[in-house]
């Protein structure tokens, strides 16, 4: 793998490019301070999955869920985008017609001035009923760990992620298929390709016809079908692409 011949071949495609759709996933904010999932130091190193991301789980273990989520939006509470996410916003501003799908629910893409985005796996700032689906915008104090309970039914509120076993949203999942199909370039950053259905995206817009570039220190299930591979972390290789492309855009 040749770096840099490869990261000139990815500017001149980005160039050349009518739309381009991005799918990011917890790498994009492991430089922001927030772990990813299946990483050696991740969230599910020491805990299952199933166990906390399931609604199964939160019946099960209603206390230990919503401590864990508590957990999590506290540290997201203190977390800023990097470099990564910046560049991924800039980007879009440069290119007529651009998609960001992320599984990330940090919220931080939109923080960075992110404008399309497509949230497939919900948002941790938002909560639910469990039982009624009152929605409930204005987020609870992550250090408040007492069990809330709707003030409509009564019923048991949860974060408002999409859980293992649920559907993903059903616009956001279309138009991110929309999307990856019609796009000249796919880029599949800091993810590891393993949650499904997100993860058919990248090879949903390759069989479409789109370049496909992974961004990712670390091979991954899909990393075989891409065009172009940079072995580089988000907060690395996305400023360099934007420089390059902001060089070559017309005055
Ligand atoms: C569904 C909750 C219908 C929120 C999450 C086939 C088709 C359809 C479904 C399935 C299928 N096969 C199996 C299923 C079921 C399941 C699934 O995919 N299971 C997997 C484990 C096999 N899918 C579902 O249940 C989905 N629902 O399909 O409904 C249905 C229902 C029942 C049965 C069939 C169909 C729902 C999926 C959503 C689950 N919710 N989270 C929360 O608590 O956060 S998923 C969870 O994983 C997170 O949301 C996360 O977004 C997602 C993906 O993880 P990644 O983001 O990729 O993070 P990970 O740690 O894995 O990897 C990080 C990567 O970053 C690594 O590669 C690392 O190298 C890299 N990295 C590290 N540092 C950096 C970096 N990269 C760049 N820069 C860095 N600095
Ligand atoms: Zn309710």
């Amino acid at each position: 793998m040749n770096v840099i011949k490869d990261l000139e071949s990815i500017i001149e495609i980005i160039c050349d490019a009518k739309s381009i759709a991005v799918l990011t996933g917890a790498g994009v904010s492991a430089e922001s301070g927030i772990r990813t999932f299946r990483d050696p130091d991740g969230f599910w190193a020491k805990l299952n999955p199933a166990e906390l991301a399931s609604a199964n789980g939160f019946i099960a273990n209603r206390q230990l869920v919503w401590d864990w989520y508590q957990e999590r939006r506290a540290i997201i509470a203190e977390c800023q985008p990097n470099s990564g996410h910046y560049a991924i916003a800039k980007l879009e501003a440069l290119v007529d017609d651009f998609t960001l799908i992320t599984q990330n629910v940090d919220r931080l893409h939109q923080s960075a001035g992110s404008r399309n985005v497509l949230e497939l796996h919900g948002n941790i700032i938002d909560n639910h009923c469990f039982d009624c689906g009152q929605t409930y915008e204005n987020a609870i104090d992550p250090r408040d760990h007492s069990l809330p309970n709707c003030q409509n039914c009564g019923g048991k509120i949860r974060p408002s992620v999409v859980w293992f076993g649920e559907m993903l949203p059903e616009y956001e999942m279309e138009q991110a298929v929309i999307s990856a199909q019609k796009s000249d370039v796919f880029f599949t950053i800091g993810t590891s390709a393993e949650v499904y259905p997100a993860a058919n995206l990248p090879l949903i817009a390759k069989d479409a016809g789109a370049y496909v570039i992974e961004i990712n220190p670390n091979p991954t299930a899909i990393s075989s079908y891409m065009d172009y591979v940079l072995r580089m972390t988000s907060a690395q290789a996305m400023p360099v692409i934007l420089e390059e492309i902001i060089k070559r855009k017309p005055k």
